[in-house]
């Protein structure tokens, strides 16, 4: 397994599971698991450390409300931790971001955006990439084809304003 993707409640696969996808589309192994930092301490620590004696690379962990798991889950390894804010309650994600930011410093998490399991997935393949050139080129080849579509979008909207179509 190269990234560990874990989630504390099975409530928050449908905003994680894109970071799943695209890890797959990359061809990354990758283990998911529901553990929380509440609910499940025991556990969520023993995972983390049998994790990393199993070879994870990159944690990513994903989390609503008062969102500790990404820190919990970076205070027992040394490996690094991608950290993903969830917009599950009240407050749209963001008690989720400024809980899994705010590290005290010495224990890092690499934080994204609030429900942007794309970032936390590109950047852990980033993570891999350093050592591994079957993925780096898949990354240049993503970054060369969403350029296209954003340079697509502005011949086709300029020439619609210059034929007064927009
Ligand atoms: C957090 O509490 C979880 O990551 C989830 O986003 C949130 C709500 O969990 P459930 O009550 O839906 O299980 O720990």
């Amino acid at each position: 397994m190269q990234v560990a993707l874990i989630m504390g409640s099975v409530s928050d696969w449908p905003r994680a599971e894109e970071a799943w996808k695209l890890l797959r589309e990359f061809g990354v192994e990758t283990e998911v698991r529901v553990l929380s930092a509440h609910r499940t301490p025991a556990e969520c620590a023993a995972f983390v450390r049998e994790a990393e004696a199993a070879g994870v690379q990159v944690f990513i962990a994903a989390a609503g409300l008062a969102a500790h798991l990404p820190g919990v889950v970076a205070a027992h390894t040394r490996r690094p931790v991608i950290g993903l804010p969830l917009a599950a309650g009240p407050l749209q994600g963001r008690d989720a971001l400024y809980s899994v930011v705010q590290m005290p410093p010495g224990v890092p998490v690499a934080t994204v955006g609030i429900d942007n399991a794309r970032n936390a997935a590109l950047l852990a393949v980033q993570i891999l990439a350093l050592r591994d050139g079957r993925l780096a080129d898949k990354l240049e080849e993503l970054r060369r084809n969403q350029a296209r579509r954003v340079l697509a979008g502005d011949a086709e909207l300029r020439a619609k304003l210059v034929e007064g179509r927009a």
